[in-house]
């Protein structure tokens, strides 16, 4: 089945090519000592291949489609040390791509099909012009010189059309993802006490995810108590939780390479006090209102639009503003973003919802000067007719919260 689905996608990146056009998608290098090897994720989105340094070139030439693969050539002498390199022919099989080489006939299969290119797409990610090259800019800056007849053009525009409609197999990654993301909040709910560090809770969101069999988390995970979440990117996890703190969870494993994004608020002493309890409500009412609005056609702007305008009049509620318009005082990012292998996948800040997307919707309030920050994140699959809470349930009642110790 899976080798299939790589074929299809592969096929639709095609449809989206004139003749004499290429796309040229490089695997994620190995990461230096001790860090584990993470695939990048378009190269994984057309190959499922977990191999370090391969390069993925698919072209059109006149209306024919050809797909090649160059993968590392193993050197005996290091299978002891690092085991075996994958052979053409499991390459081949696993991926469904016929034509596979090493790379040391990269630089002249792929210089062959440029003189033959018009344009060619690159895979390659945001960067500042102060940072070095990294092996995508350094192939186009190279190509360039000897191709300048090649329009260069990055691939993600083509591959953001199709990434952002989730496939069923998708969604159960997704699925797993969030199931045990779930498993350590729960935990994490029943653990937790005043007078722990974040990082023992943290601690308990990696054991959940290796004892799983899952390999990574989808980002930095935020677990900040009091004050601290009210710092909205808080990744250091070192404080000690106080006596009567809210504690903000921003946490999400990735299988995959497709991740979970989950945001839940619970008072670390099993109650929240009654100035709490206001904000929390007033988020939480919020998030279900704009979950409600999601179904196919509506745009995320409009969702954030929609949640500004609530969580203005929330504010006003409790005090905290007596203008609408200075709502960013307390709510500073927006409700949603799309999510898979990337957390905040590719789609674009103003796209229209389509049955098969993924995104979370996450409103919160932030007051630093009462040491209390809410936010309630779920993920939500867009159906033909509305919507489906993938993280349903992960408790966020606040009679839930209350009896969970
Ligand atoms: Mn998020």
């Amino acid at each position: 089945m899976i080798e299939k689905t790589f074929f299809q996608r592969r096929q639709k990146l095609a449809d989206l090519l004139n003749a004499n056009e290429m796309v040229v998608i490089f695997a994620a290098s190995m990461p230096n000592y001790p860090r584990k090897f993470l695939q990048d994720n378009n190269f994984l989105y057309f190959t499922g291949l977990e191999i370090p340094e391969a390069v993925f070139v698919l072209k059109k030439v006149k209306n024919k489609i050809i797909s090649e693969l160059f993968i590392e050539r193993g050197i005996p002498e290091r299978e002891v040390w690092d085991g075996k390199k994958m052979t053409k022919e499991e390459a081949a099989e696993l991926s469904g791509i016929e034509k596979v080489f090493f790379l040391d006939e990269f630089s002249d299969k792929i210089s062959a099909g440029l003189s033959e290119t018009e344009t060619c797409f690159v895979s390659f990610n945001y960067s500042t012009i102060d940072k070095p090259l990294d092996k995508q800019q350094e192939f186009m800056r190279k190509s360039r010189n000897v191709f300048p007849q090649v329009r260069f053009a990055n691939a993600v525009k083509l591959i953001r059309n199709l990434r952002v409609i989730k496939d069923e197999w998708e969604i159960n990654q997704m699925k797993k993802a969030i199931e045990v993301t779930g498993m350590a909040i729960l935990e994490i709910y029943q653990k937790a006490k005043p007078g722990m560090k974040e990082y023992e809770l943290e601690a308990i969101l990696q054991y959940h995810i290796l004892k799983n069999g899952l390999k990574h988390q989808g980002f930095l995970p935020i677990i900040a108590a009091g004050k601290n979440a009210t710092t909205l990117h808080y990744i250091r996890n070192d404080s000690e939780i106080g006596k009567n703190d809210l504690v903000l969870l921003d946490v999400g494993a990735a299988c995959n390479n497709y991740s979970a994004d989950i945001s839940r608020t619970f008072p670390v002493a099993g109650k929240f006090t009654d100035r709490q309890k206001a904000v929390y409500r007033e988020v939480l009412n919020i998030q279900k209102e704009i979950i409600e609005m999601v179904k196919p056609r509506v745009g995320l702007v409009e969702l954030n639009k929609k949640t500004n305008e609530l969580i203005a009049e929330a504010l006003i509620r409790l005090k905290l503003i007596s203008d609408k318009k200075d709502f960013r005082k307390y709510y500073m990012h927006s409700v949603s973003h799309h999510l898979g292998m990337d957390t905040h996948d590719v789609g674009a800040r103003d796209s229209v919802l389509e049955a098969g997307n993924v995104i979370t919707v996450e409103p919160g309030i932030y007051i630093p000067e009462e040491g209390i920050g809410v936010r309630i994140e779920d993920d939500i699959l867009v159906t033909e007719n509305g919507y489906e809470i993938l993280s349903a349930d992960i408790p966020k009642e606040i009679e839930d919260l209350e009896n969970l110790k």
